[in-house]
């Protein structure tokens, strides 16, 4: 019990930090760096699930979802990527906008909710080939949700269409864009950056795009690349960017935390973090991200065990079916190497954990 912590012969810094979060005080940057270095993981558990249920309950969210990644083809080479490549290059792909629409089609009679797009950023496409897709899959399926591309693919569609990017974002609202996924998102530290994606959009404009997004009614997510080469303290600046930015605008839905992942690609030889380091980190963001609503445990990435364990340590969103849609995290070693849930199979995980399964939309209203 987080009480227990607040009262207990523990130090006075984990102390001070159960109070604040008892009387819900956001906690400071030094507090959260001090549960990176100090805190027992039982007592990070506990601080977490406390918040988490405040929030949420018992409940996990999921959703039925397909990802479609247009092209593998990208302009960038970031060191911990494993699936892009060059164009004519050995693996790479590019699907026709008539495929993608026809896939969304297809998948919708089985009941999806949303579609989730995101791709290489791929060098001859501009912002009115990504309107065409948007359009294309609305006259397909109307009642569907699209989340599609990361702040990065609509930075480079923006500049190379020579458009403000407040227009850009009202041009793929009016043709039908609902929100916009968390990734990009990387670790904002500059040097960091420097090193292990030192091409791509920069913080303050992935930022930027973010706090665009949300200014003109799209709400969107929020990633954080760890595990590689950072360190605690650039977590803890990264989380302190993002939750500073909800402060202003509160248009991020869900902080999803996304573990590097070490096969096929050039990072890979300093291996990957343990699991009870990914669990330490999962209650950390939930502990520290005060005025984020959600955290995702996205298992295409963890795997479905731990994902199912990072609910104990404050993830209350499981994302969704996906039905074998995506290859981001299967080309980087990820142990399903086809990901696909049904929903059987998501409750018994979900409520064999001691929580309850919740349909949701994506928007996180119970269905
Ligand atoms: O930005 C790429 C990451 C991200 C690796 O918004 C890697 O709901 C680990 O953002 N190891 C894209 N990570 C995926 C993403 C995402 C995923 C799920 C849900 C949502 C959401 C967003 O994937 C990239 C990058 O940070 N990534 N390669 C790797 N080897
Ligand atoms: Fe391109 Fe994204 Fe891979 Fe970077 S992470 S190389 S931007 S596909």
């Amino acid at each position: 019990m987080i009480h227990n912590i607040a009262k207990s012969g523990r130090d006075n810094i984990i102390k001070s930090i159960a109070k604040k979060v008892l009387q819900k005080i956001p906690i400071s940057d030094d507090d959260c760096f001090y549960l990176y270095e100090k805190a027992e993981t039982g007592d990070l558990a506990v601080i977490a699930n406390y918040i988490r249920e405040s929030y949420n309950n018992k409940n996990v969210y999921y959703n039925r979802n397909i990802h479609i990644e247009p092209t593998n083809i990208c302009i960038y080479k970031c060191k911990f990527c494993s699936y892009s490549r060059k164009q004519g290059e050995q693996g790479s792909w590019e699907f026709t906008i008539e495929q993608m629409a026809d896939k969304v089609k297809n998948e919708s009679k089985k009941g999806i909710t949303e579609v989730h797009i995101v791709g290489g950023v791929h060098p001859d496409k501009d912002i009115y080939y990504y309107i065409n897709l948007i359009d294309a899959i609305r006259k397909a399926v109307t009642e569907i949700h699209i989340k599609a591309f990361s702040a990065v693919e609509i930075d480079y569609m923006v500049t190379k269409s020579n458009i403000d990017l407040i227009e850009g974002l009202k041009l793929l609202k009016k043709a039908g864009l609902d929100s916009i996924p968390g990734g990009g998102a990387e670790i904002f530290n500059s040097e960091i950056r420097q090193k292990i994606c030192p091409e791509k959009t920069n913080s303050e404009r992935w930022l930027e795009i973010h706090k665009q997004a949300h200014k003109v009614g799209i709400k969107s997510n929020a990633t954080m690349l760890y595990g590689h080469i950072e360190s605690y303290a650039h977590r803890v600046e990264h989380m302190s960017m993002l939750r500073e930015l909800q402060a202003e605008t509160g248009g991020f839905m869900a902080f999803i935390p996304l573990k590097f992942k070490m096969l096929n690609n050039p990072l890979g030889n300093i291996g990957e973090v343990t699991l009870i380091e990914d669990l330490r980190n999962y209650a950390i963001s939930r502990i520290y991200m005060s005025n984020f609503k959600h955290i995702k445990a996205y298992w295409p990435m963890l795997g479905k065990e731990y994902a199912q364990m990072a609910l104990s340590f404050g993830a209350d969103d499981f994302d969704g079916t996906i039905e074998d849609s995506t290859k981001i995290y299967s080309m980087a070693g990820a142990k399903d190497q086809k990901p696909n849930l049904s929903i059987s199979e998501l409750k018994t995980i979900v409520n064999s954990a001691g929580f309850v399964a919740v349909e949701r939309n994506s928007t996180y209203d119970m269905l």
